[in-house]
């Protein structure tokens, strides 16, 4: 008995040590396995009197259990131990600040002004166009009048590509949206030819446009949106109320001035340029210029493919780099160019 006692104090020592089921299992194996302690405690059976044999038996017996209660419980407090662990190891501080969603993009500030452009002068009736970049000699030049000799059409002024047009002419980078404005114009007359009458045109076309040109206030690429109100009894009038309300609405406020100041384009007769004075703020006091315009020269008009005795109109070009400039406080043009996100995220 007292050997036995000894027996289970040593596989309970045994046990601890395992510290892996694997270990443990080995740890069994000189205990309970087949060569094990107890099993050769079980051979010696044999070898005694009957009456022995009982009491003996039932002692390894006794014994036998009791080491299989030590293996029980090591093994309980290894998986706990394991459990444990895993627990720790894979542990989630559900105190910590969750983690943000990565900035949303949001649309460029120029993107924004066309955005409103287009809001504003629809709420007035205009349609939006938009079509190529790359414009055939004619859209750009001969269709607004543009003098076979203007210095606007010469390699200093406009980009061209070495792609030749139908007539045999250089395509070129769009100097200004004004091609659009004679398509959407085209397709308005060829859509009502033949017929009594022909609704007004009145669209607008903002766009990228393109001329040799960069400094702190021009840039190679830059936007302009252009509008054109064609019809049968339109005036300066009509123009200067459209465009007083346009500004009024992009800069959001009644408190400025218009002047219409004499200019020479070739698409318009006669012409002007806009200027703008706001009566408060930053910029109070100062005429800005703001936008050419004109009525629609008679050649233009017959070049959308219109009775010039019949339809008259005007047209006006405004730069949106410029507008946006004004509009957000923007000092310098090339930032809008630049991508460096420390500008444009001020426009989130
Ligand atoms: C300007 C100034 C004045 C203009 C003319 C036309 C069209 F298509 F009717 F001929 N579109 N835009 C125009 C007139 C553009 O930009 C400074």
């Amino acid at each position: 008995m007292h050997q036995s006692m000894d027996l289970v104090v040593s596989a309970r020592a045994a046990f601890a040590a395992a510290s892996t089921a694997a270990e443990l299992e080995n740890a069994k194996a000189r205990f309970l396995g087949k060569a094990g302690a107890v099993t050769e405690l079980m051979k010696e059976l044999a070898g005694l009197p009957v009456e022995q044999k009982k009491t003996r038996g039932a002692e390894i017996n006794r014994l036998k259990q009791a080491i299989e209660a030590e293996l029980q419980a090591r093994r309980a407090a290894l998986a706990e131990a394991e459990l444990k662990a895993q627990l720790k190891a894979e542990a989630l501080d559900v105190t910590l600040p969750g983690r943000r969603p990565a900035a949303n993009g949001s649309l460029h500030p120029i993107g924004r002004a066309m955005e409103r452009i287009e809001a504003i002068f629809g709420s007035m009736g205009f349609d939006v166009a938009d079509g190529p970049e790359i414009e055939t000699d004619w859209y750009s030049f001969t269709a607004l009048n543009n003098p076979e000799n203007h210095p606007a059409r010469s390699m200093q002024d406009t980009f061209y590509v070495d792609v030749n047009d139908a007539e045999g002419r250089p395509l070129n980078l769009r100097p200004h949206t004004s091609p659009m404005q004679i398509r959407y114009a085209q397709a308005h007359a060829r859509k009502y030819a033949g017929q009594a009458s022909m609704p007004e045109i009145r669209v607008i076309a903002p766009g990228r446009t393109y001329r040799v040109d960069s400094d702190a206030t021009h840039s190679p690429m830059f936007h302009q949106v252009e509008g054109l109100w064609v019809g049968e009894n339109i005036s300066f009038k009509d123009l200067k109320a459209v465009y007083l309300r346009f500004v009024q609405a992009f800069f959001e406020t009644d408190d400025l001035k218009l002047r219409f100041r004499p200019s020479y384009f070739p698409f318009t007769e006669p012409s002007a340029e806009i200027d703008m004075m706001f009566g408060s703020g930053p910029l109070q006091g100062r005429w800005l210029e703001v936008s050419g315009s004109g009525q629609v020269h008679p050649q233009v008009i017959r070049n959308m493919g219109l009775d010039a005795e019949r339809y008259i109109g005007f047209a006006f070009g405004s730069g949106i780099d410029r507008l946006a400039m004004l509009r957000y406080g923007v000092g310098d043009l090339r930032l809008f160019f630049e991508g460096d996100l420390r500008f444009l995220s001020q426009f989130r």
